[in-house]
């Protein structure tokens, strides 16, 4: 048995398999590399399942392999359009029309991020409409990503319910677009976006509104894509500079609760290597969404550089001094801090190759805590369960101003 197979046996059986791919494309350096990432994992193998269980979904998102999304809706409301702002190459470009049917095959094309569907209308008539219909529900059942696209003029009625029950019972990730909103008057687009969602049962903010024909919220959609499917986030950063920052955070929330989690779990010697792990796990993925790529044991030398274990620990002594709050709630809020600092600290590394002093770290890790403390003070001060204080972590940071930008963060470092 090879180290890595002896290595395997201590995964939990549902991540046995992503980590066996995650190995199969790793180059040989990097195979030493994960490796040594992972023979530094704590012993435990309890430990062990819960670090792997906890970090799946990131590990998935550094290494990810280029996947299908799929384009599928009614006849005539703008696919293939929509198709045409993705696609990088001119000579893939759809033939777009006025009247009904004007696509007729599944065509495909590179996306950059990822390979793109574009379908025939999945709700035509007739023997000829059955076998496109036929051809849209095939790409779709192969997708790994479904954009259902409607038009907002026309609306959800019966034959856009049926073809979207039939398209959910396919139970891959999606989401819906309502394009052509441009033809909706200002006044009635609330009401527009409401009964589409009413009618399909969603939530209203499930439906992202757009216009195909100029690309407003092509973005929206994006992000929609990359939020249900982690490993297109870093895709995602590649094609996307404007909404890196939006990519990155949304890797550092991850990771932050993450931290917060493992932060929980009592290790009495190792206390932050799992967090070096997770870090690096995050750096790795910042590193591609701006375009480097790096390995994990470079990624982990990077996270020790900058020290932030160091200075957690310094804050949780000072912070603990002071009494009032529980010591799991302080290391919870410090391994979180620590980790979003790191993830912004790895942006500046990336983006100017500078490293932020030691001073601009130190406050923005206070910042941070005594925000996330603001945040979290829970009601009668009892101890949270992982699952919760995650979740409560991560709303924190989705609705921390710097989901929207990061300028707070670089006038405080640049202060
Ligand atoms: N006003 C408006 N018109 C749009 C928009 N997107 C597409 N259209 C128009 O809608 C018509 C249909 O567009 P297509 O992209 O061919 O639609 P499709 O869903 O691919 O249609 P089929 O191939 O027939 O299934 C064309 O005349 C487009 O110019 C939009 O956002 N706003
Ligand atoms: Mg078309």
């Amino acid at each position: 048995m090879t180290l890595f197979d002896d290595i395997l046996t201590q995964f939990p059986p549902e991540v046995e398999a992503t980590v066996r791919k995650i190995w199969e494309v790793l180059g040989p350096n990097e195979k030493a590399s994960f490796l040594s990432l992972l023979v530094g994992f704590p012993s435990d193998t309890k430990l062990v399942k819960l670090l792997v269980k906890l970090t799946t979904a990131q590990i998935r998102q550094a290494f990810g392999n280029k996947r299908r999304v799929v384009i599928v809706g009614p006849t005539n409301v703008g696919k293939s359009t929509f198709y045409n702002l993705l696609v990088q190459n001119k000579r893939d470009l759809a033939v777009v029309g006025p009247l009904p049917g004007t696509t007729t095959e599944n065509q495909q094309a590179d996306a950059a991020l990822f390979t793109v569907v574009d379908t025939p209308g999945a709700d035509a008539v007739g023997s000829l409409g059955e076998r496109e219909k036929d051809n849209a529900l095939s790409a779709a059942a192969d997708a790994d990503f479904l954009v259902l696209v409607f038009d907002a003029v026309q609306g959800i009625k019966k034959t856009e319910q049926e073809l979207f029950n039939e398209l959910s019972a396919l139970k891959k990730p999606f989401v819906v677009v309502l394009n052509k909103i441009d033809l909706v008057p200002r006044k009635d687009l609330q009401a527009v976006i409401s009964n589409a969602a009413l009618n399909l049962g969603l939530k209203p903010d499930q439906i992202v509104p757009i216009v195909a024909k100029d690309g407003r919220n092509l973005g929206k959609v994006l992000l929609a894509v990359a939020a249900t499917e982690p490993e297109m986030v870093a895709a995602l950063g590649q094609a996307l500079p404007e909404y890196r920052w939006q990519l990155v955070w949304q890797t550092i929330v991850r990771a932050a609760s993450i931290s917060a989690a493992i932060a929980l779990v009592p290790l009495p010697v190792i206390d932050f290597v799992p967090l070096v792990v997770t870090q690096s796990i995050m750096v790795v993925s910042i590193a591609r969404i701006y375009n480097y790529k790096i390995t994990p044991r470079r990624a982990s030398e990077l996270v020790a550089t900058f020290g932030l274990g160091f200075l957690g620990r310094t804050l949780f002594q000072e912070l603990s001094k002071l009494g009032g709050l529980p010591g799991w709630l302080l290391s919870a809020a410090i391994a979180s801090s620590t980790t979003v600092v790191m993830g912004y600290a790895a942006v500046r590394w990336f983006e100017k190759g500078e490293k932020l002093s030691n001073e601009a770290l130190k406050k923005l890790t206070q910042g941070m805590t005594s925000y996330l403390l603001e945040t979290l003070k829970s009601p009668g001060k009892h101890k949270l369960s992982q699952k919760r204080l995650r979740e409560s972590i991560a709303q924190s940071l989705e609705s921390s101003p710097l989901a929207e930008s990061r300028s707070a963060l670089d006038r405080e470092a640049d202060e």
